[in-house]
């Protein structure tokens, strides 16, 4: 393993072990509470994936000298709406998806009731975890953190970004290049972005390292996407663990639809040395961000 995947991996490995003492906890003395099915399904939909966004939110939190605790559980909120967001994307009244991170999406292990309580849980999960003095000393940071993933995750971010993906595949006119990528930058490029400036936010950093954070971020997160669009189109379900060929088939407009497979694989590379360029007022401290741009580039799940 290099220096950055030993990284990556004990990073997962920290966030699920922060995940599983945040989350309520099922039995207390040897006895389930009545809401446990609840618990449970919170629980499934929170594990596995790779932390990417975590990820992200600690390293840049590492950079500032920020203690791995705090940068922990913040990273860990973030993992609870991005899982939230998945295990709601994947319900019959969206995506309508059997499979996620290789096994079966939270409705199919549990049912769709227990399904949207558990994305509902998580989110509000999220904001307990950033809005507790543990996060951060200071009621300002913790003010801060809440407002910047409320706003990265609500109606002009994530949640706007999947109701124009909705209301795109109901009109027979395909989206274009720029309108694709707005809805792109908001469904899952504000949660990829707000990752760095909340381990900015963390780490007190200065306005120019922050807007450094956050372009490479923006770029990182539109290449994010556009691999993704890759692996759709030429991947296998089982080495991405979820169902491949779908946003074609259901009329989405996808970046290799747009641009073409060599097109897309361009526009990504391309994108990666852009972020990475953004990088340069942080010097060397940033070399882990950059090992994470290259990484998504040539990721396979
Ligand atoms: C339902 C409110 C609501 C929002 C859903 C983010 C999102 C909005 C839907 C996800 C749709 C999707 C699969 C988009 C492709 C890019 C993406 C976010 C992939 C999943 O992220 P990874 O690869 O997942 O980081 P893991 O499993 O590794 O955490």
């Amino acid at each position: 393993m290099t220096d950055f995947e030993t990284r990556l991996s004990a990073t997962a490995d920290d966030i699920a072990d922060t995940l599983s003492s945040l989350l309520p906890r099922i039995e207390t003395d040897g006895v389930r509470c009545a809401e446990a099915r609840l618990l449970e399904a919170m629980r499934y939909g929170a594990e596995g994936g790779k932390r990417l966004r975590a990820f992200m939110a600690v390293e840049t939190a590492r950079m500032f000298g920020i203690e791995r605790y705090n940068a922990l559980r913040v990273g860990a909120a973030i993992e609870c709406i991005h899982a939230y967001s998945l295990v709601h994307d994947d319900l019959p009244c969206m995506d309508d998806d059997d499979l996620r991170r290789g096994r079966p999406t939270t409705h199919r292990k549990f049912d769709e009731a227990t399904a949207v309580l558990a994305g509902d849980a998580l989110q509000t999960m999220a904001f307990t975890i950033l809005a507790d003095p543990a996060t951060h000393e200071n009621p300002f940071i913790r003010c801060e953190l809440v407002a910047a993933l409320a706003r990265a995750s609500g109606p002009r971010g994530m949640v706007g970004g999947q109701m124009i993906d909705i209301e795109a595949e109901k009109t027979s006119e395909p989206l274009s290049l720029a309108e694709t990528s707005r809805l792109q930058r908001m469904k899952t490029g504000a949660l990829i972005e707000v990752s760095c400036t909340m381990g900015a936010i963390l780490g007190h950093a200065s306005s120019t390292n922050r807007r450094a954070l956050e372009y490479y971020a923006r770029d990182f997160g539109l290449c994010f996407q556009i691999c993704d669009d890759l692996l759709d189109a030429t991947g296998t379900e089982e080495m991405v663990g979820k169902a491949v060929a779908k946003d074609a088939d259901a009329g989405k407009a996808t970046f290799v639809d747009l641009l073409g497979l060599d097109g897309a694989k361009e526009r990504a590379a391309m994108l990666t040395e852009q972020a990475k360029a953004h990088l340069s007022p942080l010097g060397e401290r940033a070399d882990t961000l950059r090992a994470l741009a290259d990484h998504a580039l040539y990721r396979q799940k």
